[in-house]
C-alpha cells in the first residue's frame, strides 16, 4: 500500500489541496489500487485517485487516449440527446498539471476521476439489476459502435481463448515454482486441453471472417456499474479495458460474476451454480440494448459465451497459480487454484444449464 503523504501530494497534482484532507482504499478490483479522497467535513468524496497497474496497462497514454474517447464520444451523446445528469453516468478524468489525465511519479502511474456523487457498488445481482445491467452494456456497445477514432487494444489478445491456452502452455513448461508436480494441477490440465478446439470456436470464426470485433468494455462485472440509492444503474466504470473485441466478452463477463450463485473464489463448490434466472434477465436486457448491431451468429451464441468466460477465467487463474501468482493478487498461497476450480465449476454449471 502507498504512504498518505505521498498520496497526498500527487492528489494535490490533479485537484486543489483545500479539496484533500484524508485519502482512503477504495474497492476491491485485482489490478489497479484505488482510493477516495476526501474532503475536510465532507462524508462524501469528491474523488477517486487510482494507481494504474503499468504491468498490466503497459501504455498509458494509450489507456488514457482510449478512455477520454470512449467517455467523450458517450458525454457527447448524451447531451445530444437531452439526457439529465450526465455527470453521474459517465466517467469523467481530471487533468493534472501537465495537462494530461494521468501523472508519472518516480516509476508509478496514476489518475483522478470524479467520484459519482451518491452511487453505490453491488456485489449481488437480483433479476432487475441483471436485466438492467444487459440494457446498460447493450446500450454501451450501441453508444460506442459509430466512434471514428481508433480504440486501440490496450492488452492484446485479451479475451483470445486460444492465447490463454498458448499462456498456460508456457507455464506449464516453465513451472516456475513447482507447481505442476501435483496430481490435482495436471488432472486440471487435462480437463482444460480436453475442450481447447471446442472452446476456441470465436477464434476460429474470426479467422475465418464470420465474426467481427467491436468496442467492448471487456470487464463487465456486477462491481464496475455504479447504482444510485435505488438500485438504478448510474454509471459504468472500470474503462481501462474497452477495446476491440468479440460481443462474447461483455456477454459472458459479465454472467461468469452474476450468475455464479457463489464466490468467484468460493472454496465451497457446493455453493456454485449458473441461475438461469439472472441469465435469461440478462439476455433480455442485452438484447433490447442490441438491437441495431447484433448479427445471427453473434446472438445464437451468447450461450457458448456464457461458457467461454468462466472457462478462460479458470485457464488465465490457473497459468497464473503455475506462474507463481505473478499476475492477479492473492490473499493465501493457494488462492488462484481456488478461483481455478471454482471457475471450473461454474464452467460445467453453465454448461449443463445452458444445454437443457
Ligand atoms: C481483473 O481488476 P478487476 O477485478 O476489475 C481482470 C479481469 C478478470 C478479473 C477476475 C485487466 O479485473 O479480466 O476477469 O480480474 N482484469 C484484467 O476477477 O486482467
Ligand atoms: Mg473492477
Amino acid at each position: 500500500m502507498h504512504d498518505n503523504n505521498l498520496l497526498i501530494s500527487i492528489a494535490s497534482r490533479f485537484v486543489d489541496s483545500t479539496q484533500i484532507s484524508t485519502i482512503q482504499p477504495l474497492g476491491n478490483g485485482l489490478i489497479n489500487d484505488t482510493y477516495k479522497i476526501m474532503a475536510a467535513g465532507q462524508e462524501q468524496p469528491k474523488y477517486v485517485l487510482q494507481h494504474i497497474n503499468d504491468k498490466v496497462f503497459t501504455d498509458v497514454e494509450l489507456l488514457q487516449r482510449n478512455i477520454e474517447t470512449v467517455t467523450g464520444h458517450i458525454r457527447r451523446k448524451y447531451e445530444a440527446a437531452g439526457m439529465s445528469d450526465i455527470d453521474r453516468r459517465v466517467l469523467h478524468f481530471v487533468k493534472a498539471d501537465t495537462g494530461k489525465t494521468y501523472v508519472k511519479v518516480g516509476e508509478e502511474y496514476w489518475r483522478v476521476m470524479d467520484f459519482i456523487a451518491d452511487s453505490v457498488t453491488q456485489e449481488a445481482v437480483t433479476p432487475q439489476s441483471a436485466y438492467d445491467a444487459g440494457r446498460s452494456f447493450g446500450d454501451f456497445e450501441s453508444l460506442l459502435a459509430d466512434v471514428k477514432e481508433p480504440i486501440g487494444e490496450i492488452i492484446p489478445n485479451f479475451h483470445n481463448i486460444e492465447f490463454r491456452l498458448h499462456q498456460l502452455d508456457e507455464a506449464i513448461a516453465a513451472d516456475p515454482v513447482g507447481r505442476m508436480k501435483d496430481h490435482e494441477v495436471r488432472d486440471y490440465v487435462k480437463k482444460i486441453k480436453d475442450l481447447a478446439n471446442e472452446m476456441s470456436l470465436s477464434e476460429q470464426l474470426y479467422r475465418a471472417g464470420k465474426l467481427p470485433k467491436r468496442i467492448c468494455h471487456c470487464d463487465t462485472k456486477v462491481n464496475n456499474m455504479l447504482f444510485d440509492k435505488n438500485g438504478n444503474v448510474l454509471c459504468i466504470i472500470d474503462l481501462d479495458t474497452v477495446m476491440p473485441s468479440f460481443v462474447f466478452s461483455d456477454f459472458g463477463d459479465f454472467l461468469r460474476s452474476a450468475a455464479n450463485t457463489g464466490a468467484e473464489d468460493d472454496p465451497n463448490l457446493g455453493n456454485i451454480h449458473f441461475n438461469m434466472q439472472i441469465y435469461n434477465a440478462f439476455l433480455e436486457g442485452y438484447l433490447e440494448g442490441t438491437p441495431s448491431i447484433l448479427t445471427s451468429m453473434e446472438r445464437d451464441l451468447l450461450p457458448y459465451a456464457a461458457c467461454l468466460f468462466p472457462y478462460m477465467q479458470a485457464v488465465r487463474f490457473f497459468a497464473d497459480y503455475i506462474n507463481g501468482d505473478t499476475y492477479y493478487k492473492v490473499k493465501y498461497p493457494e488462492h488462484n487454484m481456488v478461483r481455478t476450480r471454482a471457475q471450473w465449476k461454474l464452467f460445467e454449471e453453465a454448461k449443463v444449464s445452458l444445454s437443457k
